[in-house]
């Protein structure tokens, strides 16, 4: 098959023949998840339900989202977490978010894991002893700034409670460490989403606007929501920043200080990168301090410019306009130099793309600076938004796993609430183009026809592989080694293999030579299967 022509790839063909191979229940709920896109007139996508049991899932589990994604990267808080010790040293770094301590902040608490390690006894006696040892051992040792608890799954099953652990433990030390747990067991949600949810809410009670002090040398400031630092990706964003002359007052939580949460509230504006892990924090800043949030993008060049222009226009002063403006035009010779270069051999390749909960929507920008078409996407624990736009959130049926999970109530802070622009400045940079509160979603985006696949299983991975031969298949680490063995390279978009950072225009250029490299390469040809080869495969078990 030729891959030259859009009408050679016969995308049409797939539900029919992925749908076919289940069980009639499982085929019926499958179809709801597997659709054909039409940006113009954009299809309801099933999401953020349970996995059927029996399908192998690429999703991840609460505790998951909530420490290793949400709070895990910041770097001088101590996060322990209460479980096995499996949960904490498989949550620990492989995600290869990054940190660079600070005079400010000299602690760097990341290459810890602190774990209680239950055993059988704390599992039939309760573990709560161990716990508030475990807290004390780590202020002896440490004597960080704050301590956060995470639930694993035995810890809900035996009932366990962290917050009254954390609440005497404060009283212990007399209030010298800011002590707070979560109820994320493993179990609490359909997926990490449930973590990243359940986490919002405790930055929000237990840190945000605890410090009201101002500082910083710039005066445009704002805060990026949803950015991780994973390969680097929040420190190619502060540099480019800081040339823009625009304070980074508080990025979640990539790099992150406990006092950046504490002060966040403090911004005039937030960009929210992953819409999906964060878009709670950024409705409570702005309803609790008069925070507008813009969705934003720094993945791919022509992303990025957008959304410093979009910065620009917010603040409104020709001054940083000008500047951004240079900034752009600076860095686009040596992006437009790798982009050409890279071009000649990545155009009209062939992407797929599944990711979490917005790289499978933002990686497609740089494919497309890349000549590259993406013919199938999806997200592992998108909602319905992240696919469809926002504007669906009030028609999604709230299911008995969301309910689960605790909602908080915000209100206008008495003192502090103070709108960064008034209703008619708003509407008047709308007009000028911005949305505010916005998010359009990743299928306006796609072309028409594409096939959008939400919590893929393995099996419709290996069917899209063997029906349609991608150039690249971006996921993750489980999925890395069986699909490099069919002879397609995989792209890690998760922790980037060991590359990075692809954010800003630093990043579009590492990532334009990355997938030069690995899309364009002809060893995978050359991969044969042992059954491909031999006509008997003989095997022994090995005990
Ligand atoms: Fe947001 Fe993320 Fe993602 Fe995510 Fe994640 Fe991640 Fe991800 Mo892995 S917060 S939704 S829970 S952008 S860890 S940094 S890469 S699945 S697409």
């Amino acid at each position: 098959m030729t891959k030259d022509t859009e009408k050679d790839i016969n995308l049409a063909e797939f539900k029919e023949e992925v749908l076919a191979a289940y069980p009639k229940k499982v085929a019926k709920k499958r179809a709801k998840g597997i659709v054909y896109n039409d940006p113009d007139e954009i299809p309801q996508i099933q999401a953020n339900v349970r996995t059927i049991p029996g399908i192998i899932t690429q999703r991840g589990c609460t505790y998951a989202g909530c420490k290793g994604v949400v709070l895990g990267p910041t770097r001088d808080i101590v996060n322990i977490t209460h479980g096995p010790i499996g949960c904490g040293f498989y949550s620990w770094l492989t995600r290869r978010n990054q940190t660079r301590p600070d005079e400010q902040a000299p602690e760097n608490f990341i290459p810890y894991a602190f774990s209680t390690d239950m055993q059988d006894s704390n599992i039939v006696f309760g573990g709560e002893e161990k716990l508030k040892q475990a807290i004390r051992e780590a202020y002896e040792l440490f004597h960080p700034k704050a301590i956060a608890i995470f639930s694993t799954c035995p810890v809900g099953l035996i009932g366990d409670d962290v917050h009254r652990v954390a609440r005497h433990m404060t009283e212990e030390l007399e209030g010298k460490v800011n002590i707070f747990g979560f109820s994320c067991e493993g179990y609490r949600g359909v997926s990490q989403s449930a973590g990243h949810h359940i986490a919002n809410n405790g930055l929000y009670k237990n840190l945000i606007g605890n410090d009201d002090s101002v500082d910083g040398k710039y005066k445009f400031r704002i805060n990026v929501l949803g950015e991780y630092n994973i390969g680097g990706d929040a420190f190619a964003i502060e540099t480019l920043m800081d040339k823009c002359g625009i304070e980074l007052v508080a990025t979640m939580s990539g790099n992150s200080t406990k006092k950046q949460f504490e002060t966040a509230h403090t911004a005039d504006l937030s960009l929210v990168m992953c819409h999906r892990s964060i878009n709670y924090v950024a409705e409570m800043l702005e309803t609790s301090f008069g925070i507008p949030w813009m969705k934003a993008n720094f993945i791919g060049a022509e992303a990025t410019a957008k959304t410093l222009r979009k910065v620009g226009k917010y603040f409104g002063d020709q001054e940083l306009i000008d500047r951004i403006e240079k900034v752009i035009a600076e860095e686009m010779i040596s992006v437009k130099e790798a982009q050409e270069k890279a071009l000649e051999k990545t155009n009209g390749k062939l992407a797929m793309l599944f990711v979490g909960g917005s790289r499978a929507h933002h990686y497609q920008e740089l494919f497309n600076e890349l000549g590259m078409k993406t013919i199938s996407a999806g997200y592992e624990f998108g909602h319905r938004d992240d696919y469809e736009g926002r504007r669906v959130i009030p028609t999604i049926q709230i299911d008995a796993d969301s309910r689960n999970i605790e909602q908080i109530t915000v209100y206008e802070d008495s003192t502090r609430y103070k709108p960064r622009k008034t209703e008619e400045e708003l509407k008047a940079l709308e007009s000028e183009g911005l949305e505010f509160n916005g998010y359009e979603g990743m299928m306006a985006e796609m072309k028409k026809g594409t096939l959008v696949i939400d919590d893929l299983s393995h099996y419709e991975m290996e069917k899209l592989i063997e029906m349609y031969h991608p150039d690249i298949f971006c996921a993750g680490i489980k999925e890395k080694f069986c699909v490099q063995k069919m002879g397609i390279p995989l792209k890690q978009l998760h922790n980037y293999d060991y590359g990075g950072p692809y954010a800003a225009f630093e990043g579009a250029i590492n990532f334009y030579k990355d997938i030069e490299q690995i899309a364009c390469c002809s060893i995978w040809k050359e991969m044969k299967a042992p059954w491909e080869s031999e006509d008997i495969v003989e095997a022994e078990y090995a005990y």
